[in-house]
């Protein structure tokens, strides 16, 4: 399935994975791309010394194209931006604000950016900024989200734009793809159906809600500090959903209880504090996979579907 995702990629299958902080690390970004996709590691908050590790741990593991996720609402966006150049990265995405003053450096440097955006505006901002492609993302999506659907969001962005677009949000197999590529994008990102792949590092527990999950085990929190983030219903993300709703939580106490709460979830599977951030279509994911498989069988539906 050849686009110019996969041409401006240098990548077999036009698949994106997911910039995960905590998760989306040298393992699992290595199989996405030893797989044929475009494997990302998230730099999230993390010291410059462990992103630095862990890029130079997935050129160990694998020749073809990686990626970084730079979270722009990190304190140290600035470092990790400067990192990815002086390591070499040829791709980078970003998540949770506008890049632009990172661009120029970037594109000067030779690396490939794709802004991930939840907004025709912030799309067409990002295309005169010179982004090579760009990640539009529904609110389906786990994690920080902004409030349209993929499917309202990707036509008009794929309208907006020339640079080719990637579809977020609500995408864990083959249907979801085809569905994409009618919707005008070139290519897909994919977080949620990767979480429960064998070469994801997250606790047991994780995976197993994920698996779990049913159609209505997704809950959003946070909408009230600007920052909603979409979350496996838990006991905890229960309490912080009613306590913003009742308003016997305030924003502030928010902020504090969910402070470290995402490297619980994903190191300790702490259900009583932990924030286990997931997209909306996990209640569709039954079973943990090779990311190979996972992609293999995403694209062999697609294609089928497609009558391609
Ligand atoms: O970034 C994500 N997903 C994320 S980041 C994250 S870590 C985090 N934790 C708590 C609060 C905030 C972040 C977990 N999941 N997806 C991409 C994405 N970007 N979603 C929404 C946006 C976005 C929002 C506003 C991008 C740009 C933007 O622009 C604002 C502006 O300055 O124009």
């Amino acid at each position: 399935m050849k686009t110019r995702i996969t041409e401006l990629f240098g990548i077999e299958y036009p698949i994106f994975q997911g910039g995960m902080a905590w998760i989306a690390e040298a393992q699992l970004a290595s199989a996405v791309s030893n797989a044929g996709g475009l494997g990302l590691i998230a730099g999230g908050s993390a010291p410059i010394d462990h992103l630095r590790e862990q890029i130079r741990k997935c050129k160990s593991l694998t020749d073809k194209p990686f990626g970084v996720n730079i979270m722009l609402m990190s304190p140290n966006a600035e470092d990790l931006a400067q990192l990815v150049i002086d390591e070499g990265v040829p791709v980078v995405t970003t998540g949770a604000g506008n890049p632009g003053k990172f661009m120029a450096a970037w594109k000067q440097a030779g690396v490939k950016v794709v802004p991930v955006v939840p907004s025709v505006a912030l799309a067409k901002r990002m295309e005169r900024s010179g982004a090579d492609a760009v990640v539009a993302e529904g609110t389906e999506s786990g994690g920080h989200i902004g409030e349209n659907t993929t499917m309202c969001l990707v036509p008009q962005v794929v309208d907006a734009l020339e640079i080719p677009v990637i579809a977020a949000g609500g995408i864990a197999d083959g249907r979801g793809i085809a569905a994409s590529f009618m919707l005008g994008a070139e290519g897909v990102q994919v977080g949620t159906r990767f979480l429960a792949s064998d070469e994801c590092v997250i606790h047991p527990t994780y995976k197993e809600l994920v698996v779990k999950a049913k159609d209505t085990d997704s809950v959003v929190t946070g909408r009230y500090t600007g920052h909603p983030c979409r979350n496996v219903k838990t006991k905890f993300s229960k309490k912080l959903a009613s306590g913003e709703t009742n308003g016997s939580i305030t924003p502030e106490e928010f902020e504090e209880l969910t402070l470290g709460s995402l490297r619980k979830a994903v190191q300790d599977g702490n259900l009583e504090e932990g924030s286990f951030l997931c997209g909306a279509i996990a209640g569709m994911i039954k079973e943990v996979k090779p990311c190979k498989d996972i992609i293999e069988e995403m694209f062999e539906q697609a294609e089928k579907l497609l009558g391609r």
